[in-house]
């Protein structure tokens, strides 16, 4: 955007400021690159033109409803807009067909009652007041009236609201469902009413139900505390919501993404383990005492981290809320039982410590070996073979097969990756229950789908987990930009204009340069992890020499293994030394047999025995590969939809309301594609303006159009008259709007205001006289 400002002295303009992003000034002096500007609390500054920017006076304090009606599509001028809704309690704002929502971190009124359903039920996009409603209700007519399928897309950085916006999107597809043609009460609401099981016995309510359900057992199980947000979701999610001809909910799918392992035996100060652990440790006291539970101080996987409680959420109620909706999702009695079993099961485990006995790992008191044996009890599985899967590793010589003893330290890595692998297993088997449950239609004729997934990521260390994040977002953004630029086209198209204006901005390379196949980091990784002697210092190295000369790769000054990855939303430094181990999906053989002879049914179906098969074929499998297949199929399924997107915006690191931070909304609209689409119209005409608009805004650059006998009644003729008068060339002209480039509005502008100026001086002058 970086436009060159048509500066005259008495323009107002935005200027760049470190600490509110941009501030509004009036310029007093313009010299050679500079200009000197009196900003809007009254101080005086000097500052380059190429950090000014053109601001509307007329914008007027209430804002657009709609970006693109924004004269200069400028990032302050996006900035200020969402600002001042949020000042007004307005979260929403469009920009063309997207949705920008910032989160409002409180329960605004009536936003998402049953009566504003009603209101936005079949109105078209931009009637009413901007709403996630909305859009839910024109990509439900899209799908209904043209037999397309939609996909939602719901984006932004962890706290801004993704999860929230989702379920409003599902609540009102809900309210849609249940009333359109029976009347009356809505399924839901029939669900909420009467008796739930009973409820299940039909399809439509079983799914309807299931879907909306699925998010407390979810959340519960894939949902923690962080320091972005204290319910965080720690994968991303796609559910799928099948229709057939009628336009009737015929079945639905949830596909889940990446879950966060780590956090089940290691959590940072102020943050929390998934809920699921202080649930139970909440339950009712004789499901503490079969567990052998207590306190949840006193198990390691949750005390290494001070935060137990969170703030206006009571664990023991929402216990009881998860063991209803697991109901309501078809997990039986003795499911459950033995879920929250493993859940108590794991607690146990992270408390086995050792000790070192002549550098072998052996249990090291009363306390441990107590915890031992409840593990083994919970997981129905033999005490020793336990201690043994966690102290000791089968080495196979070609002479003998020894058991070699693990040092303590070796041993608990093994306890930690037993407990990530059975969670993990145990969330995958809540997912493939859930869509058992609900039911998928093979003959489904559309669906809607809508994305909930992890934003952009850049901390000050950033592994393995943000690089696939980071991986994700660069495949939505080549979406997002395909997308924006075809409707930047078809705009022109209905225009009648001709659209090689357009430019594409790509971020092909920086894909290829992570996914290619082969010779992307992808591959390289997988190649590095199949090769016994690598560390992850040879695969930085060999990094840096594969990329020595790529755009979108660097290798940081002074660095022996990090490196950096030119994203489209800026820069990120990766450290690679959990780059290896992360991306190995491995299960030590000895967990394996150990948890496959559980006596626990369930337990032992959590880790079907391998076939000769699948063990020739999986010799080795790498996470990151599979990441990026199960990414290529999302893409797959996206590219057939017609996408909306939805943006969310965090106002502040806080979770406070009605605190609005500029820096930090800015850097959220530069990498979460705000600015990214804008850039992309910016290439070519950004300012649409209809002719009637422009000639309310520009007639007195040619006051005669309006006038005795040069009188048009053609709009269109009139606004050619106007332009011819200011001498503007190069503009384009449509069939109901005239576009324009960034700086030929400028221009228009400076010439509108010097002639209001002159015309103020003179009524002045005459003012004076008169008097
Ligand atoms: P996220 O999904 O984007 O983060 P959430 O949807 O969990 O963020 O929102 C975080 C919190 O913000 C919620 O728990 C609510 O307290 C509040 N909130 C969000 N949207 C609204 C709204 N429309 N109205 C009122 N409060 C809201 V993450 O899952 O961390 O990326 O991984
Ligand atoms: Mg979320």
């Amino acid at each position: 955007m970086g436009m060159p400002a048509n500066v005259d002295i008495g323009s107002s303009i935005w200027v760049g400021n470190p600490e509110f992003a941009w501030v509004d000034g009036v310029v007093l002096n313009v010299k050679d690159e500079e200009a000197e500007i009196q900003t809007g609390d009254e101080n005086v500054i000097v500052a380059r033109l190429a950090s000014i920017h053109p601001r509307d006076v007329e914008a007027g304090p209430y804002g657009f409803d709609d970006m693109t009606n924004l004269h200069y599509l400028n990032e302050p001028a996006v900035l200020h807009n969402l600002r001042s809704r949020f000042e007004m309690e307005k979260i929403y704002t469009y920009s063309g067909d997207i949705l920008i929502a910032v989160n409002p971190f409180q329960e605004l009124p009536d936003l998402y009652d049953a009566s504003k359903m009603e209101e936005y039920k079949g109105v078209p996009l931009g009637k009413l007041s901007p709403h996630v409603f909305a859009i839910a209700d024109t990509a439900y007519r899209e799908m209904v009236n043209e037999g397309k399928s939609i996909s939602i897309l719901v984006s932004g950085e962890s706290g801004a609201g993704k999860t929230e916006t989702t379920k409003m999107l599902m609540r009102y597809l809900a309210y849609l469902v249940g009333h359109t043609g029976s009347g009356g009460r809505s399924i839901e609401q029939k669900v909420l009413e009467v008796d739930l099981k009973l409820m299940i016995c039909t399809p439509l309510a079983r799914i309807v139900a299931g879907t909306g359900q699925s998010n407390p057992v979810l959340e519960a199980f894939g949902n923690a505390k962080t320091v972005r947000n204290n319910n965080s979701s720690r994968f991303g999610k796609f559910v799928e919501i099948q229709f057939d001809r009628g336009g009737r909910i015929s079945g639905a799918a949830i596909r889940t993404y990446l879950l966060e392992r780590s956090r089940v035996c290691q959590i940072s100060d102020c943050e929390r383990n998934y809920h699921c652990f202080y649930l139970l440790c909440a339950a009712p006291e004789e499901e503490i005492e079969k567990f052998k539970l207590g306190n949840p101080k006193s198990f390691h996987y949750l005390n290494q981290s001070d935060c137990y409680e969170l703030a206006g959420v009571n664990d023991a109620n929402n216990y009881l809320t998860t063991r209803r909706a697991m109901d309501i999702v078809g997990i039986n009695e003795k499911e459950q039982e033995a879920i929250f079993r493993i859940i108590a099961a794991i607690l146990h485990l992270g408390n086995i410590d050792f000790e070192n006995e002549d550098d072998n790992a052996l249990v090291k008191d009363e306390q441990a070996k107590f915890h031992l044996q409840t593990t083994a009890e919970l997981l129905m599985c033999d005490p020793q073979s336990l201690e043994d899967a966690l102290c000791k590793r089968v080495m196979i010589t070609p002479e003998e097969v020894i058991k070699k003893s693990l040092d303590p330290l070796g041993a608990a890595v093994s306890r930690d990756g037993l407990a990530k692998t059975i969670y993990s297993r145990l969330f995958n088997w809540l997912v493939d229950k859930i869509n058992i449950s609900i039911g998928q239609d093979p003959n489904s004729k559309c669906l809607i789908g809508v994305l909930d997934i992890y934003g952009f990521e850049s901390f000050a260390t950033n592994s393995f987990e943000q690089f696939c994040i980071n991986f994700t977002n660069e495949k939505l953004q080549q979406h997002f930009n395909q997308h924006v630029f075809k409707t930047e086209q078809e705009e022109y198209a209905r225009e009648e204009i001709d659209w090689s204006y357009v430019e594409f901005v790509d971020n092909q390379d920086a894909l290829d340069l992570i996914e290619k196949k082969p010779g992307g980091i992808i591959s390289l990784l997988d190649e590095a992890c199949m090769f016994p002697k690598s560390t992850h210092e040879t695969f930085a190295q060999k990094l840096y020499q594969t990329f020595k000369d790529h755009k979108r790769f660097i290798k940081p000054k002074l660095a022996r293994s990090d490196f950096t990855i030119v994203h489209y939303a800026g820069e990120v430094q990766y450290q690679s030394d959990q780059f290896l181990d992360k991306n190995k999906d491995y299960v030590v053989p000895e967990h394996q047999d150990l948890l496959s002879a559980s006596t626990c049914s369930f337990v032992a179906g959590l880790f079907p025995a391998y076939s000769e098969e699948t063990v020739k074929s999986s010799k080795f499998s790498s996470i990151g590969s599979r990441f990026k297949v199960q990414l290529q199929q999302l893409m797959e399924i996206l590219k057939s939809t017609e996408p909306y997107y939805i943006r969310c915006v965090k106002p502040n690191n806080l979770l406070k309301p009605a605190l609005f931070e500029n820096v930090n909304v800015v850097q959220q609209l530069r990498s979460g594609g705000v600015l990214e689409a804008i850039k992309i119209k910016c290439n070519g005409y950004p300012v649409h303006i209809t002719f009637s608009d422009f000639i309310n805004r520009f007639f007195i650059l040619a006051p005669e159009v309006l006038r005795g006998e040069y009188v048009c009644y053609e709009e269109k003729v009139a606004c050619t008259w106007i332009l011819e008068k200011t001498e503007l060339t190069e503009y384009l002209m449509g069939k109901t709007k005239i576009f324009l480039r960034a700086d030929q509005i400028a221009q228009l502008d400076t010439q509108r205001s010097r002639i209001l100026r002159n015309s103020a001086t003179v009524i002045q002058r005459r003012a004076r006289t008169n008097s």
